[in-house]
């Protein structure tokens, strides 16, 4: 395997792509832009003799995790050297976190494709050499538009599909819904958020009608309750994370943080409190928190509600009389109390966390006495089978404690004044992309009678494809993802891939690629233009700008560029629509001709004082709810009283118009949920506890968290990052199993030793090695494996077995079951066994 692996790297593709040999001549923008390369590396030799040569610097966005920081790229006659965090950019605020500094890395990487290729080896799988020969991007184009009219002309272009990753702004992502449309597809495009953290959009769905992650206002906060969501390594904005965790645990009063983990990861060593939490359960933790908030009389009044009365009649085990209770902003509390929370005690939720009761009651008193607070979530409640009722769960001590859109609380991220595009799709459609609208499912099923509630499935197209049902693929183009590693049992993507014409995007030599038949490289995003509306932040628009540092390096384009010359090529009115779109920065001029109207707080009010600035932003947020009322901004403060009508048209999009104990989104679908998850059909709209489903058959939980260094799949190639990648258990070079020593030794397991661990997957006994580590932090029946580790392809260093043995890829240990409600893949939910190998 290695031996064909250099093959590939090394010979092939370096080779013939550099224009080592003739094929590569022929190419001649990929030699002419290496030549350029060359030169001014020359050049700078030239240049080193004069200290202080030219120096630019270009605000630019990283691209490594959805953080998406500023950044300031130092370039140095045609070398970026230097990487720093934007100081006017309001997430970095001029810093970085450790990965940010590494684009260097991604820019130069020496396994980079050169250029456009084809595959000439028609045999695919891991040990097959593509045997890649360069072509020109006419070509590539020619090859692709010819098969994209091909099945248009059978009527058949449901049957390429497009799939992305970290894609964003209206420049590369934002233009798939009108190719697809235009092009006769429900394919365009199918995202990966049903493989990223789909659970606790969806939870907020389901309560408040957001679909939606949070803004936060963490400077208010008085105490934050963390569930599952790696603060100090992952969740997001990491680098602006960092940065107000040191404002709020140096301010006066100190934000009080409790976090809830498996593993004793660095967000928990730093908070005041750690609730080690049985994998799964958080759902139960919370309700508990919920019914010791209810018996103890300590909700937000003015929020949630009150008795008539005025007494506290929440009695454990007591059902109350549903009339008694006056809802405010909530919909179903009483209904939630007399069919779930009366009895689910912090006794009742130990026996099912393993947390003891009276750390829940403390937590719970705490949480709900120290305002302003909130309850935060992401993957670890949520990438199980129950992870919308947990995430929905935990969402509710929200509203318990009236965060919802409070000082110190959660918002909704406001979108960014961008101008309109030249052109209308609508204008373009011809009877063909007409008649194909709505004729055909997705490949992946979201949104049918299968996945009601998934907007993406994407771990269900290779399953899906497989079996022809609802159809076979013929051709998909892919975009900064790369499920054939990244998706839970990622051989079964080796064994669809096979037979489906496939075109990748991505600069790097990734596991995707080895399967293509048309490389089509992007730029690296130090190379290229492109918009980013901020990920969800503080509420208030922005929206930042990437400008090219440095030209081209080799011969690559930028994604939105493709997919315009692709569209141009395509046999129907679609052509003229691309013609007139023209090109990414037609597009962004026109998307910026918005801030005209509505300049941001630095200036910016055109193209070229965005391309100037790299962001562009306008505060404060809109909306404020103050003790029982919600008010609006009128440019001077929150004045205006809003109107229940207002309330649910632009905060709470709920049926209700308010936050819901009881889910009209999940009644909505109570029969698919009944039968999907055993839940009596009058119950699904409750917020409840619901028994995690287990896969791989083991007597260990297995949990393959995000690590600072790791930059998802795409930090693997990148020697810096792997030297440091367990900062906590001194992974340097390589990534350790993380075990608990009792759990270790109980196998004969030593510190170093070489594991297996296995599980089943598809009914078969599936295994990967890893080294042990021992932790005594974590919980004893939970083994810790970050996720970056082997890769098959990716470069030299991702696949390289160094000095220490590299794990195997903890996918393949992972079972294809997703959460019902949100579609999420329970990347989080395996049992596996353990023994020294
Ligand atoms: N450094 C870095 N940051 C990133 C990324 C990256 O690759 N690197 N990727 C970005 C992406 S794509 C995403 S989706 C986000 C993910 O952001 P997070 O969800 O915050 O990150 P994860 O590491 O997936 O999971 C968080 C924690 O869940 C814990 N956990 C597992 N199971 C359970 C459980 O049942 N209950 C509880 N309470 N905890 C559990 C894990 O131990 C882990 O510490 O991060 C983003 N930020
Ligand atoms: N076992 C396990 N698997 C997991 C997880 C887990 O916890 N455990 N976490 C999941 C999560 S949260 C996520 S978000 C997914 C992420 O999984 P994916 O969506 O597959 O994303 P990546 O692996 O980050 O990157 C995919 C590809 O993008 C290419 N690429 C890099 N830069 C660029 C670029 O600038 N342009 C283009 N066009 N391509 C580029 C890379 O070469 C790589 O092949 O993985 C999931 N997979
Ligand atoms: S948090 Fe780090 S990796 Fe993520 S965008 Fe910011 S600097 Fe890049
Ligand atoms: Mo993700």
């Amino acid at each position: 395997m290695k031996m064909i692996l250099d093959t590939l790297l090394n010979r092939r593709r370096f080779l013939k792509a550099t224009g080592a040999t003739g094929a590569a001549a022929a190419t001649t923008a990929g030699v002419g832009k290496l030549a350029g390369f060359t030169a001014a590396s020359t050049t700078s030799t030239h240049v080193n003799a004069r200290p202080g040569g030219e120096t630019r610097v270009t605000k630019n966005i990283c691209h490594q995790c959805p953080a998406r920081c500023g950044i300031n790229v130092y370039t140095t006659n045609g070398r970026v050297h230097a990487i720093y965090g934007d100081p006017g950019n309001p997430i970095a605020n001029g810093k970085l976190c450790p990965k940010g500094h590494l684009g260097t890395q991604l820019l130069y990487d020496p396994d980079r494709f050169k250029g456009p290729m084809k595959r000439t080896n028609p045999n695919k799988g891991r040990d097959e050499d593509p045997e890649f020969v360069p072509i020109s991007w006419d070509e590539a184009f020619d090859i692709v538009a010819e098969r994209l009219n091909r099945l248009r002309e059978r009527g058949e272009s449901h049957r390429f599909a497009h799939f992305y990753g970290r894609g964003w702004g209206s420049s590369d992502a934002g233009l798939y819904g009108d190719f697809g449309k235009l092009y006769g597809t429900p394919n365009s495009a199918i995202g990966h958020a049903s493989m990223c953290a789909e659970g606790s959009k969806r939870a907020k769905r389901a309560t408040d009608g957001n679909d939606s992650y949070n803004s936060y206002d963490y400077r208010n906060t008085n105490y934050i309750l963390n569930f599952g969501a790696g603060f100090l390594e992952a969740f997001r904005p990491y680098n602006y994370l960092m940065q107000v965790w040191g404002h709020m645990r140096t301010k006066s009063p100190k934000t009080r943080v409790t976090t809830i983990d498996v593993r004793m990861n660095p967000t928990m060593a730093a908070s005041d409190r750690a609730l080690m939490i049985k994998p799964g359960t958080d759902g139960a933790l919370a309700l508990a928190i919920a019914h010791v908030i209810l018996t103890e009389g300590l909700w937000d009044k003015e929020f949630v509600g009150d008795f008539e009365d005025g007494r506290n009649h929440f009695r454990t085990g007591e059902t109350i009389i549903p009339d008694a209770f006056q809802a405010n902003w909530t919909h179903g509390l009483a209904e939630w109390w007399n069919g779930e929370l009366k009895d689910r005690t912090p006794e009742w939720a130990e026996e099912i966390t393993t947390i003891p009761a009276k750390h829940i009651y403390t937590v719970a008193r705490e949480f709900a006495t120290t305002r302003p607070a909130m309850a935060i979530m992401e993957r670890g409640p949520t990438a199980h089978f129950n992870g919308t009722y947990n995430g929905m769960a935990v969402h509710a001590l929200n509203a318990l404690v009236g965060s919802m859109f409070a000082e110190g609380g959660l918002f909704y991220q406001m979108g960014p004044s961008y101008g309109p595009l030249p052109v209308s799709a609508d204008d373009y459609m011809d009877d063909y992309a007409r008649e194909m609208q709505g004729k055909h499912p997705r490949i992946d099923m979201a949104g049918t009678e299968k996945w009601p509630m998934a907007g993406t499935m994407m771990q269900e197209c290779a399953k899906h494809h497989l079996a022809g049902d609802p159809y076979k693929l013929d051709t998909a183009m892919f975009f900064v993802t790369n499920p054939i590693w990244t998706a839970p049992d990622p051989r079964l993507w080796e064994e669809a891939l096979k037979d489906v014409f496939i075109i990748d995007t991505s600069p790097y030599p990734g596991e995707t690629a080895m399967y293509a038949d048309i490389i089509m490289p992007e730029h690296t995003y130090l190379e290229r233009l492109q918009d980013s509306p901020t990920y969800p932040f503080e509420g208030w628009p922005m929206a930042a700008l990437r400008t090219p540092a440095v030209d081209p390096v080799y011969d690559t384009k930028h994604f939105g560029d493709m997919i315009i010359e692709i569209g141009k090529r395509i046999n129907s009115p679609m052509a003229d629509y691309y013609r007139e779109l023209g090109d990414v920065e037609n597009m962004l001029r026109h998307r910026a001709a918005g801030f005209a109207n509505d300049p941001g707080d630095n200036g910016v009010n055109d193209f070229e004082s965005w391309k100037e600035k790299g962001v562009w932003y306008k505060k404060p947020y809109h909306w404020r709810y103050w003790r029982g009322t919600f008010y609006e901004w009128d440019g001077e403060g929150y004045n205006i009283e809003m109107s229940e009508d207002e309330v649910k048209d632009k905060l709470m999009p709920t049926a209700s118009g308010k936050f819901e104990f009881k889910s009209s989104f999940l009644e909505n679908n109570a029969n698919y949920i009944a039968r999907e998850m055993g839940i009596a059909e009058d119950r699904v709209g409750l917020i409840q506890w619901v028994e995690p489903r287990h896969t791989g058959d083991g007597d260990l939980h297995f949990v393959t968290p995000k690590t600072p260094l790791h930059a998802e799949g795409r930090s693997a190639n990148i020697p810096q990052a792997q030297a440091y990648m367990q900062p906590i258990v001194g992974g340097r070079g390589t990534c350790y199993l993380e075990i608990h020593p009792k759990t270790a030794q109980e196998r004969g397991i030593n510190d170093g030793d070489t594991v297996r661990l296995s599980a089943q997957v598809r009914g078969e006994t599936k295994s990967i090695l890893a080294v042990a580590r021992y932790m005594p932090g974590h919980r004893p029946d939970t083994l810790v494996l970050p996720m970056e580790y082997g890769h098959w392809a990716q470069g030299r260093w991702a696949t390289a077995q160094g000095r220490d043995m590299k794990p195997g890829h903890s996918g393949d240990l992972t079972e294809n079951l997703s959460d019902p409600i949100s579609g999420l893949a329970c990347y989080y939910t395996a049992k596996v066994r353990l023994e020294k190998a």
